[in-house]
C-alpha cells in the first residue's frame, strides 16, 4: 500500500531530576553539596531518506516516545542523558503541526535533520544551586518535561515530470518504456491505483530526470469521481506537466480542456506550469481513421516507440529550462 498521508504523536524524553546530597567526609557530618544534574531527555528528530518512499512504516507505528534523562546523583554525578530517536521519512515529506496546523518544515533534503520535538532539560542539582548567598541550597531541581506533539505528514513526491490523462491514455505504457519502472498495464480504467517514479536517464550527458505516473483523471474527478485528486498532489511540485490523449479522441483538445481544469480545480499552481501535449497511440492511426493533431502537439506510439523520442527530448528541454526554480516555489499550502 502507498500511504502519503499520516499522523504522528511524539514524545520527547522528559530531563532527569536534580539530586540533593551532601558530601560524606570522616567527622564532618554534612560536608558540601554534591547533589549533580539530571540528564537531559531524549529529542526525536525526522531525517530524511532517499531510500523510503512511502509512509508506511512510519503510519504503522504512530506512537514514538523517548528515553527520560536519568536522576543526577550523589557525589556530583550528572545523569545520563535520553537516547534520541531518529525517525527516516522520505524526500518531498511535508510535516506539519496537527493542532497549530503550522508547517514545521517540508523536507527536501537527503539527510536533513529536523528536530520535531525537543527533550526536556535535566534538573540542576543542590551542588550546581550553589551561591555566596545560599552556600548549602536545600532544594534541587525537578527536570522539565519532554515536548509532545502531534505531528501531519504529507508526502507529495519529487518528481520533474507528471502524466496526466484519462484512464487508459498510456500513461503506464509510456513510464515502463522510457524508464525501469513496471507499472501495472491493462486495457481497463483505472489501472494505476497508486503513483508510481521511472528514472530516466538521456543519452546526451548524464542527465536524468524523474517522471511519476498517477492514476488517470476524468471530468469532475475534483469532486471525488473516479479515484479522486488525491494523488495530484504528487505532480504538484513537477517542473512540468506531459497532458496525454488518445489518438482515438474525437476531440483531443477538449479532452485536454477537461484534463486541465480537473488541475486548476485542484490547485492555481498547475495553471502556470508547463506543459506539452501528446497524442498518444499513434500506432492505432489508420486511413481509414485520419486523426487532426492540433497545433504544437505531439504524437508518440509507447507500443512501437514511434515519436517517443521526440518526447523525451521535449520533457527534457522543459526540465532544463526550468531546472533552477525550486519545487517549493510552486508550492501552495
Ligand atoms: N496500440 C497501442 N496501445 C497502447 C499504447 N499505449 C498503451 N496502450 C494500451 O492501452 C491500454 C492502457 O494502457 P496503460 O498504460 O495501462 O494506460 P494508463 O494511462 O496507465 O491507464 P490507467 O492506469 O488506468 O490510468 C493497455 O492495454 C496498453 O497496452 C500504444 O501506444 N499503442
Ligand atoms: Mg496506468
Amino acid at each position: 500500500m502507498f500511504i502519503d498521508e499520516t499522523t504522528i504523536q511524539v514524545k520527547a524524553g522528559d530531563g532527569g531530576n536534580g539530586c540533593h546530597s551532601y558530601e560524606r567526609l570522616k567527622y564532618i557530618p554534612k560536608g558540601g553539596p554534591d547533589g549533580g544534574d539530571g540528564g537531559r531527555g531524549g529529542h526525536i528528530y525526522l531525517v530524511g531518506s532517499s531510500n523510503i518512499h512511502t509512509l508506511q512504516d512510519i503510519a504503522y507505528r504512530q506512537n514514538y516516545k523517548a528515553e527520560r534523562g536519568a536522576h543526577g546523583k550523589g557525589k556530583n554525578m550528572t545523569g545520563k542523558s535520553g537516547e534520541d530517536i531518529l525517525i527516516p521519512i522520505p524526500l518531498g515529506t511535508v510535516i506539519q503541526d496537527d493542532l497549530t496546523k503550522e508547517i514545521i518544515v517540508d523536507c527536501l533534503d537527503d539527510g536533513a535533520k529536523i528536530l520535531v520535538a525537543k527533550g526536556g532539560r535535566g534538573g540542576r542539582g543542590n551542588a550546581a544551586l550553589v551561591t555566596r548567598k545560599n552556600p548549602n541550597p536545600e532544594q534541587c531541581e525537578p527536570g522539565k518535561p519532554g515536548e509532545e506533539k502531534k505531528l501531519r505528514l504529507i508526502l507529495k513526491v519529487l518528481a520533474d515530470v507528471g502524466l496526466v490523462g484519462r484512464p487508459n491514455a498510456g500513461k503506464s505504457t509510456f513510464l515502463s518504456r522510457i524508464s525501469a519502472a513496471r507499472p501495472k498495464i491493462a486495457d481497463y480504467p483505472f489501472t494505476t491505483k497508486e503513483p508510481h517514479l521511472g528514472i530516466v536517464r538521456m543519452k546526451q550527458g548524464y542527465d536524468s530526470f524523474v517522471v511519476a505516473d498517477i492514476p488517470g483523471l476524468i471530468e469532475n474527478c475534483h469532486q471525488g469521481k473516479g479515484l479522486g485528486i488525491r494523488f495530484l498532489r504528487h505532480i504538484e511540485r513537477t517542473k512540468a506537466l506531459a497532458i496525454m490523449v488518445e489518438a482515438s479522441s474525437e476531440n483531443p483538445l477538449n479532452d485536454a480542456e477537461v484534463l486541465l481544469n480537473e488541475l486548476t480545480q485542484y490547485s492555481e499552481n498547475f495553471t502556470n506550469k508547463p506543459k506539452i501535449f501528446i497524442l498518444t497511440k499513434k500506432d492505432l492511426i489508420t486511413e481509414e481513421t485520419p486523426v487532426v493533431v492540433p497545433d504544437g502537439w505531439l504524437t508518440m506510439s509507447a507500443v512501437t516507440g514511434n515519436g517517443v523520442n521526440d518526447v523525451l527530448q521535449r520533457i527534457y528541454e522543459i526540465v532544463q529550462e526550468n531546472k533552477n526554480i525550486e519545487e517549493s516555489e510552486f508550492v501552495d499550502y
